[in-house]
């Protein structure tokens, strides 16, 4: 048994480069197709230290490895890993909060706009050589000028988004479980609340059974038909079907989304909808962003195998840094 001196690390499925380099100069790293445990003999198994993942891992999974120690999820959303299972087995899970907060908000930002002010249409229609032809790209009917945002989830990157649409003279209002002590902004207990109360939902919760579809039709009837849904959290927390159904009826006026329900597959209806704006899941995809990320990430293993509490433990398992 291998347990408390390899620096044995699985890494199930496909990672960032950095985290692979990183590894492999560092570490002891084994490289499996996908999260199956089928992939690896039992031996094998047992000696298996610590996990780096982009990819879901399941309690059962988890169970596969007798000897796990850590699991450092690439992401600041964890919610592919089954967290608390882990934590019943005392096994430790990190994620990568903070260093990516800026760039999805900045990258927030931009969707918005790109939502309301129709950019990526209007670059495509100079490109086509339709200005010279046909002239003036048409007025958009949609503005962010005088709406009022509510921002579901007012944690690290929705603060980061508020604070920015506060620069832009957009008033803030806010859903979360816990009403906040730190800002002004008027907090609603309820999502529906939230929505009846603004014309501008930007959805940065976290995606889990707590949130699963909890943007549904009804929450969209409350936005109402000026209203437009940004939604940059999990896809899970949007019901598609009731989004493409309220958007094709124009019972909300637009989306803009760069997260989806089974991704890498946006719905052909939303693709084929004007009123969206879709973008691949990139908010956080730059170079330097996503090697700070990767850092975290090897930064987190490093740490444990030396002996030191992990950098950033996901909520569910804070408790078990008391022993490293
Ligand atoms: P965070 O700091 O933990 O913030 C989460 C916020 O959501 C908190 O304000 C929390 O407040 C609220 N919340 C959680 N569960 C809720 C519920 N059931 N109902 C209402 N509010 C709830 O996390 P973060 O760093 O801002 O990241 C947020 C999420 O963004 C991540 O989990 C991830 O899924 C997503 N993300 C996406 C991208 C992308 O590329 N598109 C990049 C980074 C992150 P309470 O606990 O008081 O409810
Ligand atoms: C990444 C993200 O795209 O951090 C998150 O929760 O959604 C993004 O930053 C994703 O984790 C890459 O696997």
């Amino acid at each position: 048994m291998n347990r408390g001196n390899s620096r044995t690390v699985l890494v199930p499925g496909r990672i960032n480069p950095r985290v692979r380099e990183r590894l492999e100069r560092e570490f002891e790293p084994v490289f499996i197709d996908k999260a199956d445990p089928g992939l690896m003999d039992e031996g094998a198994r047992a000696g298996i230290r610590g996990m780096a993942t982009a990819t879901a891992i399941s309690a059962s999974f988890i169970d596969a490895f007798p000897n796990l120690e850590i699991i450092a999820n690439f992401g600041v959303g964890y919610d592919a890993v089954d967290a608390a299972h882990a934590a019943s087995k005392a096994v430790m899970v990190t994620n990568t909060p903070d260093v990516l907060t800026d760039e999805v908000a900045d990258t927030t930002i931009g969707l918005l706009l790109n939502t309301l002010r129709e950019l990526p249409k209007a670059e495509a229609y100079l490109r086509a050589g339709r200005w010279a032809a046909e002239g003036a790209y048409p007025l958009t009917s949609l503005t962010l000028r005088g709406r009022t945002a509510g921002i579901f989830g007012l944690g690290r990157i929705g603060l980061a988004i508020a604070r920015r649409l506060e620069a832009f003279g957009i008033e803030i209002q806010y859903h979360t479980r816990n009403k906040r002590s730190d800002v002004d902004y008027p907090w609603h207990e309820t999502l529906l609340s939230l929505a009846t109360a603004v014309d501008l939902l930007i959805v940065v919760v976290p995606g889990g059974a707590a949130t699963d579809n909890a943007v549904n039709a009804e929450i969209l009837d409350a936005l109402g038909t000026d209203g437009v849904l940004i939604s940059v959290g999990r896809g899970s927390t949007i019901d598609e079907p009731a989004l493409i159904e309220a958007l094709e009826q124009n019972r909300i006026a637009a989306a803009g989304l760069d997260v989806f329900a089974n991704e890498p597959n946006a719905p052909k209806a939303l693709i084929d909808l004007p009123n969206a704006c879709l973008l691949p899941h990139v908010a956080s995809a730059s170079v330097s962003t996503r090697n700070a990320m990767a850092d975290l990430v090897v930064d987190n293993l490093a740490a444990w195998f030396d002996g030191r509490p992990a950098i950033t433990p996901v909520p569910e398992c804070k408790d078990l840094n008391k022993g490293n």
